[in-house]
Order: C-alpha cells, then structure tokens, then sequence
C-alpha cells in the first residue's frame, strides 16, 4: 500500500460538488440523466477513511474460510479467469437526502440527487471464483483495513445476478477513488457493499462485525 493518510492521496475529479474532505466524499452536479453510461469523472465519490491507492504487482486477494486461509491469489491470475460485463447502478443510500431532511430529521451526509452512477463494471465473476476455490458455507463478508461488508452467499452465487469483482469501469483501469486495482460490484445492492480495494473475502456463517456492515 502506498498512500493511507488524508495528505498523500492522488487527485480527485474537480467536477463534483464537495461534501467533506477528510474523508473526500463528493457528488455530481444535476444532469446526470444526460448520460446512459456515467463517464467516470462524474461518479460520486463516498468514503470512510483516507483514499487506498495499491500497485497492482503486489496486490493479493485473500480468500478465507474461518481463520483458515483458503487461497491467496494475485492480480494477474484473476485476471486469467473468464472476463464478465455488466451494466449496473451504483447508488449511495443516502441519495436525495437533503430533501428527505426536508421532512424529518435525518442522520448523515445531506447528499442532494448526485451519489448515484450507471456503469459497466468488469472483472471476476464472484461465482466463478468461489466455485474454483471449491469452499462452500453459507454467508461471506468482504474487508479492507478499516472497511467491510457482507452479502448472502445466495445472492453471490446467483449467476444472473453478476456480482463480480471488477478491475475495470467504463472500460478503463479501475481508478484509485473508484476502488482500484479491485472492487466488488453487487447489483441490486446499495453502495455500502460494493467494497472498494478489496483484499478479503470470508466464507462465514455470520455477518461481518465490521461497523459499516452493521450500522449503514
Ligand atoms: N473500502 C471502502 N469501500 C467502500 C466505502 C469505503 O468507505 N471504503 N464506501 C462505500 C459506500 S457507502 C459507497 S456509497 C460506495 C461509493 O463508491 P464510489 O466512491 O466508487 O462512488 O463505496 C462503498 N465501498
Ligand atoms: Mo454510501
């Protein structure tokens, strides 16, 4: 890992309409709707802590079951696994916030209509991966240093359901901001659980602890 505090990290689009910097978290401008595809400098960045940027020579995915290790594999061999597409929102639950705060008092950042993204997302299909390691069990959550979520093993098993691990957006190298070299995309699923810079995935009976997976 490279950078890991506020001060180092790289450049962000200077398109969106900040809402805080330490963490950088930031939405875009209206007419979003002009887009089918969002271009990237316009998708909303929402973070928890200091922005994540890896080398991807040296970054590794752990898969685990329990404590035990059940695989740890690099970059360039998920790479080798079959190439998947798809074509999916990205949406911070607390889009539209500031007018919900219209109405009751709400907790959170007062996002106006801007945490919101239509991408094509490619990478690793979870299925594929998860089937290859050959564990089995029913829930897993994912983590990073200070980040984590979980989603039902049903859903990430669900072949039409596309849940990937992506190292491209809009066909492009992952950005930095937008989770790269590694990101996990769940259609379907709020952005909470779409894991940026994810280095760890746990096949587990339970769900994650992780305060993020807990309490958003
Ligand atoms: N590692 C990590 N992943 C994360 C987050 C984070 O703070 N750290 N924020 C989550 C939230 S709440 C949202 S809405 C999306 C935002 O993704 P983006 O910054 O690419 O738009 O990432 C999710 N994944
Ligand atoms: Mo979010």
């Amino acid at each position: 890992m490279t950078h890991m505090n506020y001060a180092d990290e790289p450049p962000h689009s200077d398109l969106l309409t900040i809402q805080g910097t330490e963490p950088f978290h930031a939405e875009a401008p209206a007419a979003l709707v002009e887009f089918e595809q969002t271009p990237e400098d316009l998708v909303y960045c929402r973070n928890h802590g200091p922005v994540c940027e890896y080398e991807e020579e040296s970054y590794f995915l752990s898969i685990k079951c329990g404590d035990a290790h059940v695989v740890r594999i690099s970059m360039h061999d998920l790479r080798s696994f079959p190439k998947a597409d798809v074509v999916a929102v990205l949406q911070c639950v607390g889009n539209r916030r500031n007018e919900m705060g219209l109405i009751k008092p709400v907790n959170g950042v007062g996002w106006a209509e801007g945490v919101v993204a239509n991408c094509k997302w490619s990478g690793v299909r979870l299925c594929n991966l998860l089937k290859r390691t050959g564990v089995r069990i029913n829930e897993y959550g994912h983590d990073d240093c200070y980040y984590g979520a979980s989603i039902p093993m049903e859903k990430a098993m669900i072949v039409k359901d596309d849940v990937s691990l992506a190292y491209e957006m809009n066909d492009e190298m992952r950005s930095v901001d937008h989770g790269g070299p590694l990101r996990v995309v769940v259609p379907g699923y709020l952005g909470a659980r779409w894991v940026k810079w994810v280095d760890t995935i746990i096949l587990s009976p339970v769900e994650s602890p992780n305060y993020y997976q807990q309490r958003k």
